[in-house]
């Protein structure tokens, strides 16, 4: 799915800003058909969780209402007109005046609605949009709805980051011409110094009539390629390639042209890249590569899960400064431009949808609810089943050509050692494998489904793991804890042979806490807990890579145990940096590997 640009035959209105607001309490009906009465007003992009505070809006589960009025610039007469949501979290319905235009299920992927017939150039029309953050056990992530003693509904889910909810992304009105392109699909190889890169154009012209061509641009503007047709592959000479840390893009111009006239244009950033699992090794244009860096979050403060621009560019250049060469979108697909600002940097990215929270043995055994089995008629289900394969087409959808994206991971902790994870997978792992055979697919496996086990690893290109020797097992304990993160690692390593990443390692840290002894809690615990990991991961051979948990401490849902959020953050969630930052950079600065 192509995200909105301007182009000479596009243009493009953001839609951010103040909107009004209402919770909706199940009293009126149709909202969408009137003004909202006595409205509040909200930020979008932001979650709406954290902006108010009334504890009955934070705590709302059900639809909300976003609405604003619309201005179509004059001069669209005669183009489509589209609405597109970047996200609506987690399901979405648009209407336009009266007139519902657009639903859409999955709250971290855009959707759009073609609204040409219900507006006009130069007038106004209400956008009315409303969201939902119900989780059950047939959505990504699942989650189920309980009635307390006295009436209130209450969402309970198996992740511990905060439910956020709302328009936490932009909202767009585009136009665009009838006949035009509507996806393109870049692959990208390498002969020598000659770089391949093939493309698949699909138009919107049925009749095929229009005829496609296609440029490529080098970094200067200068034009290095071109072709005609809708699909095939171009050469170019002394190619620049994508690497991690050293970032270079062309520009991959597609115009479809009537009458020898272009009708349409839309202009793709690609990086030329290969990318390759060989043995225990993880090889990035030839050359294996070793992942530095972090599970994150979408999470700020006040915003939520709201895309900032200020924190993009703010955390990349932490990540700069601390060397992480890498990042995992944990645990669902992160804004277009997070994803565009990594093409751009060279940060390599893992992938991943929001399918976190498959696991019904971790809640049963930890906080002593009832056991129940994950997989089953009445929990994860064929139906559950469907939304993660939806999940997964709309994230391969999106990202497919982002140079960035090294790997695929269609799900986080997985109940993966328990009956009918198989049966669950092994269609899912299918599917990503035929939308998408140029990357590596993984899934990220949870403590409790050690090799002994997991029962579907071996569908996998590279093993993922999340770790908490140190933490939450022998807490306090770390020489136990070596020896235990060893033996196990040494297992994975003789049983697969494949490549083993650490998605998760982390200890959670209060800043400020001291101690000379090794005390849970302090910023000395975290540092020598991250060094105990490291003397263990450098001294297994399939190892390549490391991406600590987590990169800043981020809010949790008030059923965890936790004081205010998740500590282990490197960074705080107002990203300063804790003791271990200092620790971290000193080792991956001076890898080398
Ligand atoms: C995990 C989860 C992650 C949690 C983390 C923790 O294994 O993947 O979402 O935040 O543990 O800190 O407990």
């Amino acid at each position: 799915m192509l995200k909105p640009q301007s182009t000479a035959t596009r243009e493009l209105v953001n839609l951010d800003g103040l909107w009004n607001f209402a919770v909706d309490s199940g009293d009126v009906e149709e909202r969408w058909k009137a003004p909202l009465a006595n409205p509040l007003e909200i930020a979008v992009p932001a979650s709406y969780n954290d902006l108010f505070t009334d504890s009955a809006i934070r705590d709302h589960v059900g639809w909300v209402w976003y609405q604003r009025t619309v201005r179509v610039p004059r001069g669209w007469a005669g183009e489509r007109v589209f609405v597109r949501v970047d996200a609506a979290t987690h399901e979405g319905k648009v209407f336009v005046n009266d007139t519902l235009v657009a639903e859409h299920v999955g709250g971290y992927t855009p959707f759009e609605a073609d609204v040409t017939d219900l507006v006009e150039a130069g007038a106004e029309f209400w956008l009315t949009i409303a969201v939902n953050n119900e989780l059950t056990n047939t959505t990504i992530p699942p989650g189920t709805i309980t009635v307390t003693e006295d009436g209130r509904r209450q969402q309970k889910y198996m992740h511990d980051f905060y439910n956020y909810a709302g328009l936490a992304r932009s909202v767009w009105l585009y136009s665009a011409p009838a006949v035009r392109v509507d996806d393109i699909t870049v692959t990208t190889d390498v002969d020598g110094e000659t770089g391949i890169v093939g493309y698949e154009i699909v138009t919107t012209d049925g009749s095929a009539a229009a005829e496609v061509r296609v440029r490529i641009l080098d970094a200067a503007g200068t034009q290095v390629a071109e072709a005609s047709g809708a699909s095939g592959s171009v050469r170019i000479d002394d190619v620049t390639l994508w690497q991690p840390g050293a970032a270079y893009l062309y520009d991959l111009v597609v115009e479809v042209l009537s009458d020898g006239t272009v009708v349409d244009s839309y202009s793709l950033p690609i990086g030329v890249r290969t990318v390759e699992v060989r043995g225990a090794e993880f090889l990035i244009n030839g050359i294996p590569f070793y992942f530095t860096g972090f599970g994150k979050h979408e999470d700020s403060p006040v915003r939520g899960k709201g895309h900032d621009n200020a924190y993009l560019v703010h955390d990349f250049q932490l990540m700069d400064w601390i060397g992480a060469n890498s990042f995992r979108t944990s645990h669902y697909p992160y804004a277009e431009e997070v994803m565009e600002f990594a093409d751009r940097h060279g940060i390599v990215v893992i992938d991943e949808t929001a399918a976190v929270g498959l696991n019904l043995a971790m809640g049963g055994g930890i906080f002593g609810g009832i056991k129940q089995a994950t997989f089953s008629p009445e929990t994860m289900n064929d139906q559950t089943r469907d939304s993660h394969a939806q999940a997964i087409r709309e994230l391969i959808a999106r990202d497919k050509n982002h140079p960035s994206v090294v790997m695929w991971s269609i799900a986080n902790e997985p109940s993966s050692g328990e009956p009918g994870a198989r049966e669950y997978f092994e269609p899912l792992v299918q599917l990503t494998r035929e939308l998408d055979p140029t990357r590596p697919v993984t899934f990220v496996n949870v403590m409790f489904a050690n090799h002994e086990q997991d029962l579907i690893a071996d569908l996998f290109d590279v093993m993922c793991l999340n770790r908490y020797y140190g933490w939450y097992a022998d807490t306090g304990d770390l020489q136990s804890a070596e020896i235990h993160l060893e033996a196990e690692l040494r297992g994975w390593e003789e049983k697969y042979g494949k490549p083993i990443i650490m998605t998760e390692y982390g200890a959670d840290t209060m800043p400020g806490l001291h101690s000379i002894f090794d005390t849970p809690w302090t910023e000395e615990y975290q540092s020598a807990y991250l060094d105990m990991n490291h003397r263990v991961f450098d001294r297994i051979d399939a190892f390549i890579g490391e991406q600590v948990w987590n990169f800043a401490d981020f809010q949790t849902s008030n059923g965890v145990f936790r004081v205010d959020g998740n500590k282990k953050g490197v960074f705080t969630r107002d990203r300063r940096p804790k003791a271990a930052a200092h620790k971290l950079r000193a080792r991956w600065t001076n890898l080398e590997k």
